[in-house]
């Protein structure tokens, strides 16, 4: 498929997805989120797959937002069908196999913030603004920010961003869990490069079933959690990965996955 909003390349099985909206500082139009879709329901895109960046174009925003000249005009139904899209396009995100990387350079507010929380890790620049501003145009987050912030940073924090226009700064988002690194701008690949290096050289299926059950720890009691990891655990066992992974380490050599 030919994107019109996003420029997607792939590097062995590294990807990068880039918002391509710079004059809308990368805002997210119903036809970004289909696209978007689009790429993770491709199979052929997504083969073998193990890590995908996600990022804007240009220095001054991740994701300013919804697009919100588009959504001057939506009736209610319309706007629970494009809240729905997007929600959609997280959880999807969320459950795929491979690792997703928010690469977050400049403004990432309102959906943009809620894109990055969908991530599984979130890579800040310095220059990097967090925020949940959409009370200020009447509305309220819709692609998941009044559900994963408050997991993300806690009650009071998310309080303060969905309802007084608190903003993080990158160090700050790193503080409160809302991003896990900070660099300075000019260090922002170098870092991501970095976790992406770690990441190649673990078991693909292992980081599947580890990102699959962490992320089901937020959402479930502890005991049927622990119930999940030791049968995961176990199936472990009956994998060729668990076999070269730890005999490699025996042999003291690196282990090929
Ligand atoms: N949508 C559309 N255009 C945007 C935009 C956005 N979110 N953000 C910026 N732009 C456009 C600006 O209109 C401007 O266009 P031109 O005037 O050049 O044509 C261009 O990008 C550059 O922006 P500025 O000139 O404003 O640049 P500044 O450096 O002065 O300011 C800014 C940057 C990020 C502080 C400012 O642009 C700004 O405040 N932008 C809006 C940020 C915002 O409020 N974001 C949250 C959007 S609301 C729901 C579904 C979804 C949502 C809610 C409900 N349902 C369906 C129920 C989600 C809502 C949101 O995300």
């Amino acid at each position: 498929m030919g994107y019109e909003t996003l420029l997607i390349t792939r590097e062995a099985n590294v990807a990068t997805l880039t918002i391509n909206r710079p004059a809308v500082l990368n805002a997210l139009s119903a036809q970004v989120f289909q696209e978007m879709m689009h790429f993770l329901d491709d199979k052929t895109a997504t083969q073998g797959l193990r890590a995908l960046i996600i990022t804007g174009a240009g220095e001054k925003a991740f994701i300013a937002g919804a697009d919100i000249a588009a959504m001057q005009s939506l009736t209610p139904v319309q706007a629970l069908k494009f809240a729905r899209l997007g929600q959609d396009f997280t959880v999807k995100l969320e459950e795929q196999p491979f690792i997703s990387i928010a690469r977050v350079q400049g403004y990432a507010l309102g959906g943009g913030c809620e894109v990055a929380m969908a991530c599984d890790f979130v890579v800040a620049s310095e220059t990097a603004l967090f925020g949940q501003p959409e009370v200020d145009l009447g509305l309220i987050p819709g692609f998941g920010g009044t559900q994963r912030l408050a997991r993300r940073v806690g009650l009071p924090m998310a309080m303060e961003m969905l309802c007084a226009g608190r903003k993080l700064n990158g160090k700050e988002a790193v503080q409160h869990g809302l991003a896990s690194t900070v660099v300075p701008a000019a260090e922002l690949d170098a870092a991501i490069a970095k976790i992406i290096k770690n990441i190649l050289k673990a078991a693909p299926h292992a980081i599947a079933e580890t990102k699959r059950l962490a992320r089901a720890s937020l959402e479930q009691p502890l005991s049927s959690g622990l119930s999940a990891e030791a049968t995961a655990f176990a199936t472990c066992f009956a994998g060729e990965e668990s076999r070269e992974g730890i005999q490699a380490f025996l042999e003291k050599r690196k282990a090929q996955f």
